[in-house]
């Protein structure tokens, strides 16, 4: 086995017994390690960057930093300190990367081999962009995408298209929005994009802009290659192309978290099957558990508080486990009907696995 990588030093700060560091820019959360309290701990959260990350000096002065609003009536360079007058929202979200799962593709996609763990449940506070946009007189005629550009310094001598992380996503979803400054009630670490992050609630992690320098509402998707090319949802084979769909909302997810093969064996008699599921844009309805791979399925409960739709739901179902081996597979239904399906949709990347069966844990009880 090879020895654990050391946290890079942006992230030192994480708790590296609920980690696994696959990268300097890929940091997962442990599935053992995501407790039952709704609210992923800052120091366990996920990390993915595509770039370098940005030098701590951008959040030496988090006031200060500013963002270019473009697209609106009235185009502005506003600071944080600025945008901390114009409104504030809350809200509790799942922050999913579009890869979360990819691990569990037979295919094996180039890319970090996330199992469960590209994935937590965090608060944010900060300005709704639908404030912004009404403080500057609204939004310019023909303009139909938002896109958020990220602050980090791009090397010099290469197309910034190829490299640069900015991404659009459908200017309606502004409604939700926010520039955000504050999670888990702290100001926004450099890791997680401070000083100020775009979050797009709802909406896969990639379109979560850190360090957002520009927001603007555009005619057109931009043609940066993370937008035009990476992360499309493309056939096995193929490469990404822009009439491909792109990773957008995510869909109803769910997956145990105990008791998994990590915890070592379990004793026989009763445990609290748990773990957490989502609806992307949709509120979580129920959540069904298996204890046979599948065959046979009980409703679990719905534990802990609602922070909304969002956020996702913890569910715990009480079983009555004798001695042997059993498949533990968690099936979650959202508000709309949608069900959580049971074969992930193949494509070329890895992206939005929502497979109930790839998510199944088999555990030993002795
Ligand atoms: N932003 C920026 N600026 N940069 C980068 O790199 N990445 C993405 C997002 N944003 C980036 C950004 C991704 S891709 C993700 S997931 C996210 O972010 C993450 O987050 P965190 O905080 O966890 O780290 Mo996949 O879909």
């Amino acid at each position: 086995a090879s020895a654990a990588k050391p946290l890079p030093g942006y992230a030192s700060f994480k708790n590296a017994d609920a980690v696994i560091v696959h990268s300097s820019t890929t940091i997962e959360t442990k599935r053992s390690a995501f407790g039952s309290s709704v609210i992923t701990p800052t120091n366990q959260l996920y990390v993915r960057n595509n770039l370098p990350t940005p030098p701590e000096s951008i959040v030496a002065d988090r006031d200060a930093w500013a963002v270019q609003i473009d697209g609106v009536k009235k185009p502005a360079k506003l600071t944080v300190a600025e945008l901390k007058k114009m409104g504030l929202e809350t809200v509790t979200m799942v922050l999913q990367c579009s890869g979360n799962g990819r691990g569990f593709f037979p295919s094996k996609p180039s890319g970090t081999q996330w199992t469960v763990g590209a994935a937590g449940c965090v608060v944010w506070s900060g300005v709704p962009v639908r404030d912004v946009v009404k403080a500057l007189g609204g939004v310019a005629d023909g303009m139909v995408y938002m896109t958020g550009t990220g602050g980090e310094v791009l090397p010099a001598g290469i197309d910034p298209k190829t490299v640069m992380v900015e991404r659009s996503v459908p200017a309606a979803a502004m409604q939700d929005a926010l520039l955000a400054w504050e999670m888990n009630g702290e100001p926004v670490s450099l890791a997680h994009g401070g000083p100020l992050r775009l979050i797009v609630p709802g909406y896969t992690g990639v379109n979560n802009i850190k360090y957002i320098k520009q927001l603007a509402f555009t005619a057109k998707e931009s043609e940066a290659h993370i937008m035009s090319h990476g992360y499309r949802i493309s056939p096995p084979g193929a490469k990404g192309d822009p009439s491909q769909p792109s990773v957008q909302e995510m869909s109803v997810k769910s997956w145990i978290n105990s008791p998994i093969p990590e915890d070592g064996n379990q004793s026989a008699g009763k445990v609290q099957i748990q773990g957490v599921a989502f609806g992307g844009m949709n509120a979580i309805k129920g959540v069904e558990v298996s204890i046979d791979g599948g065959k046979t399925w009980k409703q679990a409960r719905l534990i802990g508080p609602d922070m909304g739709k969002y956020a996702w739901r913890q569910f715990a179902l009480q079983a009555d486990l004798p001695k042997g081996t059993y498949t533990l597979a968690s099936r979650a239904t959202d508000d709309k009907g949608n069900v959580q399906p049971e074969t992930r949709g193949e494509n070329q990347s890895g992206y939005n696995n929502t497979s109930w069966a790839d998510h199944a844990v088999t555990v030993t009880v002795a």
